[in-house]
């Protein structure tokens, strides 16, 4: 490991309790800071005024649907953030490639590289002067050809996908990566909401969720388990603020105490903001330990189960929805003498809740008629994230809130069109129907081997299994778990290739050869044969519409993402069977061809034209159940299998004393973006190496609060896995728990520490123990204080 001085003694950084509500006069002004920094104050305005109406273009920061009848700006603090940092009028030319080694860039932070504008020219890396020099579009795609048609075997390359790519982009990438021959699509989807598609689709038949915005204007209460969406999803604020206002509960089940889930203050609704009021979000704030979620929703199930049994006593109707259940569900008893089986003891143990407190979240289930569950990465980043899903999936379905107005399942996505891509087949493990009907549509055999998902990826790349990684959009290195060693995986590599709008650190991690290929912004025109083409997107509740960027390109070496895939498919494969390059010039085409391949798609560019575009319905909406024997399913594991694994059973063994560190978001970061080094709602300025911490385990511990740590993970392959220089601050977080900053962390996290089903690595739960530490002279946002350190 390298050792650097880091930033960390930044004399303007301070920690400052936040007093005010989400939302509100904060948020505005951040979002002024946030335009006047990339110069487009003027720009600015005109790009947010198209966000998310139905002729502009589609918010690049989080997937929560827009209101459809809503005149307003659709748009949020963090949304105008994100639009700042692609609509930016900065770039980088070729002299500042000239003038700059990839090993002093590497010095720089993440917040400095990301800071200094748009991508503007094709790239290539020349080794010998380790720098990144102009190549023409040609070029780069001949290049590109020439390593792919050299493999031996198709398999040795792997197509990373980050879920900002449009449904167009997606479709044709799929296509042309079968017709090479491989299924390796690692994608962002790995390190994120998996769990939720693998739980979702044993249990109900589609791995998605079930619920509309209506929904949200019928249901009597709404769990929110495990995400922050003050932060990641403020759109989402004002759906909350409704239910709140007409008397709706709202129940939130996090360890942290998070600003956004207790307060909001609109700042699109005036009244609220001039009179400085603002609507209560959380009614119930519940703060089991991390990892404890399993506990919790086992116990909320054995409650129920007590409940049931003394009302049928008692001669009184069940508590569960014995017909649904008998109709639709396969599975309940089993899953009931499981419940039966786990003594209370442990699973107060494990749920951090006290028995008081776990009955009471139990009975605000049972009360509720009409119940959503929304749900985000403090549930399914963990090596239980499948099984956590699960058991939220029994809870709905053994009282029938799934398929009913007011009611359902609602996983809340992160990127944009993640879910969209998906759909689109960017699927390691695609199904036998969609492969039938692309071979049926295409004339082609597209391979049936399962292929590659990201961390299988970066084990093959490590392995020399994999010699060519292509990267459509993300920051691969950065996102990615155990970053040492996913970085000497990518320095395995022949070729290295990313499709990228701004410059970020997994461009500086090269394999032999690497292209860095600018593209199209969604904000930017996307002008082709037939005029300025529109792509479309999925939102998080299945509706999918369209989106047109309204800017200038920054640069006219930039092509969109679709005409990058066409033509290196071109490149690669030639044009005689599929004529890659006739679909870019109207995107109309491509919608015809998904059109022909899946079914839901039916008509599309017909439905899709009109403002809002249409939904894909959930079948479970309508009581049809796509497993193998059409039932819901409902599957638990035991207790036993969850808190006494492998990786906790080795704990066992480990004498230290150890904290179950979650590595999270600051509300000044958009994943490995970052946009500032604030995070305002928990009352941190700027400064991202901060460790949170209960009160009373700092005073139990060698440590005090402000003192600087080194943080090392625990893990039973025993390779030191250590992240250095983190200020202790103290918060309302369990005892036991800790939590730090994401992608700082990501050192820590082994590679093969991850969900079994989802493979989703478990940066929600890394045992870590603390070390005295060290702060380091200050250097300023050029400096490494936000960095990622890579060897
Ligand atoms: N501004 C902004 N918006 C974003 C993003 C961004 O980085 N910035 N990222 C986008 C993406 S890709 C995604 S996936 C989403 C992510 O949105 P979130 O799902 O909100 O992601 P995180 O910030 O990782 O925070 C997860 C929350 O889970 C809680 N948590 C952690 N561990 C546990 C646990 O064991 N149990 C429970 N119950 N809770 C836990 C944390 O306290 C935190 O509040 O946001 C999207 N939107
Ligand atoms: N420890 C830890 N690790 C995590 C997480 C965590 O909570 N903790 N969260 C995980 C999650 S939920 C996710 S989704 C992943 C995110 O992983 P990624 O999706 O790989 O990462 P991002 O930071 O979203 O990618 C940002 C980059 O995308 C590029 N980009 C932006 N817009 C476009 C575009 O329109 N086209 C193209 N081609 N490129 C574009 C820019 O160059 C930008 O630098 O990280 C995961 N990693
Ligand atoms: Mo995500």
């Amino acid at each position: 490991m390298r050792h650097h001085a880091i930033d960390v003694d930044n004399p303007n950084a301070r920690i400052e309790p936040y007093t005010q509500a989400a939302g509100g006069w904060g948020a505005l002004l951040s979002v002024a800071r946030n335009l006047k920094r990339q110069n487009i104050l003027k720009k600015g305005a005109i790009s947010l005024l198209n966000v998310n109406q139905p002729t502009g273009f589609d918010c690049p920061g989080c997937a929560w649907p827009e209101k459809k009848d809503s005149h307003a700006f659709n748009f949020c603090e963090n949304g105008a953030k994100a639009v700042a940092f692609e609509a930016t009028s900065k770039y980088l030319s070729n002299e500042f490639f000239a003038q700059h080694t990839l090993r002093e860039l590497a010095e720089k932070s993440d917040f400095y590289l990301e800071d200094l504008g748009r991508l503007s020219h094709p790239l290539s890396y020349d080794a010998a002067q380790d720098r990144y020099v102009a190549i023409s579009w040609d070029d780069a795609f001949q290049l590109i050809a020439k390593h792919l048609n050299a493999l031996d075997d198709p398999n040795r390359a792997a197509f990373y996908t980050s879920g900002r790519a449009s449904n167009e982009a997606s479709f044709l990438f799929q296509l042309f990566v079968r017709c090479f021959g491989t299924n390796n699509f690692p994608d962002c989807s790995n390190m994120c909401h998996e769990a939720t598609s693998v739980a979702l689709l044993a249990a109900i038949g589609l791995g998605k969720g079930t619920v509309t915005l209506d929904d949200f204007d019928h249901a009597d209460a709404v769990f929110i388990f495990g995400h922050n969406p003050g932060t990641n999803h403020p759109r989402m604020l004002a759906t909350l603020r409704e239910v709140s206002r007409r008397g709706g509960t709202i129940v939130a089940v996090n360890p942290l105490k998070e600003r956004g889930l207790e307060r909001f203050q609109d700042p699109q609704a005036m009244m609220e903001m001039v009179t400085n009021q603002s609507t209560p979000i959380s009614r119930y704030y519940f703060q089991p330990k991390v990892g404890g979620d399993y506990a919790v929703l086992l116990g909320m199930l054995k409650h129920l189960q007590q409940w049931d049994q003394a009302a049928l006593a008692a001669g009184q109707s069940s508590v569960f929805d014995r017909e649904f259940i008998a109709q639709h569900c396969e599975g309940f008893a089993s899953m009931l003498a499981l419940v039966d089986a786990t003594p209370w003891a442990e699973i107060h143990e494990h749920s951090g809740l006290s028995p008081t407190h776990l009955q009471a979240l139990a009975k605000l289930y049972l009360d509720a008629k009409r119940v959503i569950f929304c749900w985000g990465m403090g549930i399914t980043q963990h090596r239980h994230g499948t099984l956590n899903v699960h058991l939220l999936a029994n809870l709905m379905l053994a009282r029938g809130q799934i398929g009913k107005a007011g009611a359902g399942l609602c996983p809340v996505r992160g990127h944009s069109n993640v879910q969209g891509n998906r759909t689109m087949g960017l699927n390691e493990l695609p199904s036998t129907q969609f492969l039938d009907s692309l071979d049926r549509v295409f004339q082609i055999k597209s391979p049936r081997a399962h292929g590659l998902a990201v961390v299988e990826s970066i084990q093959a790349m490590h392995d020399g299994r994999v010699k060519v990684f292509f990267s459509l959009g993300g920051n691969f290195a950065a996102a990615s778990p155990d970053t040492d060693f996913t970085a000497q995986a990518l320095r395995h590599c022949d070729l290295v290739v990313n499709v990228a709008t701004k410059l970020n650190r997994s461009h500086l991690i090269c394999g032999q050869a690497a292209l860095l290929l600018p593209c199209l912004g969604r904000t930017e025109i996307d002008m082709q044969l037939h005029g300025p083409q529109a792509i479309s997107v999925e939102d998080s509740m299945s509706n999918v519409h369209l989106s047109a960027g309204q800017n200038q390109p920054i640069s006219e070496h930039l092509l969109s993402e679709i005409d990058i895939v066409a033509r290196m498919a071109e490149a690669t494969l030639g044009k005689d069977h599929i004529d890659w390059r006739w679909y870019v010039e109207s995107y109309d085409r491509i919608r015809d061809a998904i059109a022909e391949v899946f079914s839901e798609f039916h008509d599309f560019n017909r439905r899709v034209y009109p403002p809002g575009g249409f939904h894909l319905e959930h079948p479970a909406n309508q009581m049809q159940w796509r497993t193998a024997s059409k039932k819901a399913q409902f599957i638990i594991a035991p207790m036993a299998s969850v808190y006494a694994d492998a990786e906790n059973q080795y704990l066992a063994t480990q004498q230290q004393q150890h904290y179950l560190l979650m590595t999270i978001r600051s509300h000044d970061q958009y994943n490995t973006t970052i946009y500032g080094l604030d995070d305002r709602y928990r009352g941190v300025y700027g400064q991202r190496r901060v460790i949170f911490m209960n009160p009373e385990d700092i005073q139990a511990s060698a440590f005090a609060e402000g003192q600087w740590v080194d943080i090392e993970s625990i893990y039973r392959d025993q390779v030191k896995r250590v992240v250095q220089h983190f200020k202790i601050v103290a918060y309302n977080i369990p005892r036991g728990s800790v939590a730090a900053y994401y992608p700082e962390t990501n050192p820590l996290v082994a590679l093969s520490s991850h969900d079994p089903y989802a493979k989703i690595p478990a940066s929600k739960s890394i045992p870590v123990i603390l070390h005295a530490g060290q702060a380091a002279e200050y250097t300023g946002s050029a400096g490494i204080a936000d960095a990622v350190l890579m060897k």
